[in-house]
């Protein structure tokens, strides 16, 4: 019963939204940092501005984030006194290849996450990497157009080579894009994708996909050619899609609408394109550039296991009167009447987890991994910089309640549980500091304003005893 007994406790982070010193040690400039805080975060999406550098009369909260540069021994070592198993982090692409097309890596920065990677063992952290997590080098932005274009699967070649060769028995658990599915929804923070004027962004889209898609089975290929004991993972952005009432239309759209994110997943995990998605394209008039090689690849060369992230469950409905929206987020849906919302207006659903495990183990029958969940909320600290978070414990014990039903009682294969920005960092969605997910308080505001100091909060002691319990002591 219960949680394996090597099952990987721990939490996540994202290199732009934790380690700012976005001009140390070489590094180059990637999407992730030109986004402000504020209404103008994601101007390219609406295509309003092409802001491709900083810009006067902005705030980049990505600069500096919470300088985990210069602070990871500190931020590693409460890590392990929480009793972590696991770490997972991204790999900054611009510390190692500034512009992206070099053929030569920055030592500076592959030095960097060596001694990242050395500290977390020598606490007995396994690191689990993601490779890219929304970030692309703006020098491939604006000299190649991002993911649209071909030689893009180069250049991640590249990186991975470099990374698997020089990480080997250092890294064991590969991510090859974080939420490979948001390219759909944040085409500039997934894929780096900026749309010309009159462009048929959905084929842009899709021929990106199909970029990345060849990128990660390659970049699996690679992984287990340099070293058999490397574990690839792809990560989906979940959360299931309810039907809002049992109308039969109703039932189908939230089909339809899951398609979106599995089709991805599908892929990478079944080795092909399924059927409903190439009927739909066709029916778009989307044509996907592909070849021979490209379809042997995907098929020889699918993910070891399924991660993903969940935070909150969405609904469908087909009727327009019943069209209230749930607040500003990428991912806005009709409002459930039965879920409570955080103060971002993410649906909080702790069943909805154990649904989407099983509706990934029956999709898949590979080991899932959670490498993210978690409350993003305002914390008020007291006097001493204390923060008494009693509702960001609510949200994560319910939510491993109910992982563990998912485990315990319907048999899901489940490899660990790493939930969201375990020490407070950079929103991806707003660019805010006050949405808050840590165990572990820093010292920063909106404004990039505090001392950046590092204080537990009381969620700390609680994630302390659940991972020593492996999970059974919830309270
Ligand atoms: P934030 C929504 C919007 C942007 C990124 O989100 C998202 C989502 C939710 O799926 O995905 C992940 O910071 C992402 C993380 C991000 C986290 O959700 O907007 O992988 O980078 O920080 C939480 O509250």
């Amino acid at each position: 019963m219960g949680f394996r007994k090597d099952f990987l406790w721990g939490g996540a982070t994202a290199a732009n939204q934790c380690e700012g010193g976005y001009n140390a040690g070489g590094r180059g400039l990637a999407n992730v940092d030109v986004v402000p805080v504020g209404e103008d975060r994601f101007p390219i999406i609406t295509g309003q501005k092409k802001m491709l550098d900083f810009e006067p009369g902005y705030f980049y909260p990505a600069k500096e984030a919470i300088d985990m540069y210069h602070h990871y021994k500190e931020d590693i070592k409460l890590f392990a006194e929480m009793g972590f198993k696991t770490y997972r982090l991204s790999i900054a692409w611009t510390r190692i290849f500034p512009n992206g097309d070099e053929a030569e890596p920055n030592e500076q920065g592959l030095a960097f996450y060596e001694d990242l990677f050395k500290t977390c063992k020598s606490y007995g952290i396994e690191p689990l990497v993601t490779i890219t997590h929304f970030d692309c080098p703006i020098h491939l932005i604006k000299e190649y157009g991002g993911w649209r274009n071909r030689k893009m699967i180069d250049f991640y070649e590249n990186l991975v080579r470099t990374l698997f060769t020089r990480y080997q028995g250092l890294v064991k658990y590969w991510l090859t894009f974080n939420e490979i599915n948001m390219i759909l929804h944040a085409p500039f923070m997934g894929a780096g994708l900026v749309f010309e004027e009159d462009e048929d962004e959905t084929q842009v889209k899709y021929q990106a996909s199909h970029h990345e898609l060849v990128a990660s089975a390659l970049a699996t290929k690679i992984a287990h050619e340099i070293d058999p004991e490397n574990q690839v993972g792809c990560m989906l952005a979940a959360g299931l899609n309810y039907p809002y009432s049992c109308k039969p239309e109703d039932v189908f759209a939230a089909q339809e609408k899951d398609r979106e994110n599995y089709f991805f997943i599908d892929v990478q995990s079944r080795g092909a394109y399924p059927n409903y998605a190439l009927k739909q394209l066709e029916r778009e008039g989307v044509k996907i550039e592909m070849t021979e090689e490209d379809l042997a690849l995907l098929k020889a060369h699918t993910v070891d296991f399924i991660s993903f992230s969940y935070y909150a469950s969405r609904v469908v409905t087909t009727d327009p009167k019943l069209n209230e929206q749930t607040e500003g987020n990428i991912f806005a849906s009709v409002k459930n009447p039965y879920l409570e919302a955080s103060e971002w207006g993410w649906q909080i659903d702790p069943l909805g987890l154990r649904t989407t495990m099983n509706a990934l183990y029956d999709r898949y029958q590979k080991p899932l991994f959670i490498v993210e969940n978690g409350l993003g909320a305002v914390d008020t600290p007291d006097g001493e910089g204390y923060v008494e978070d009693d509702y960001r414990i609510d949200y994560l014990r319910e939510h491993i309640k109910a992982m563990k039903d998912a485990v315990e009682l319907d048999g899901v294969d489940l490899l660990g549980y790493t939930s969201w920005g375990c020490i407070d960092l950079v929103s991806a969605g707003t660019g805010e500091m006050k949405k808050r997910y840590g165990f572990i308080y820093v010292d920063r505001d909106n404004e990039g304003k505090g001392t950046l100091k590092r204080t537990k909060k009381k969620s700390f002691d609680w994630y302390k005893q659940v991972i020593a319990s492996n999970g059974e002591n919830l309270r």
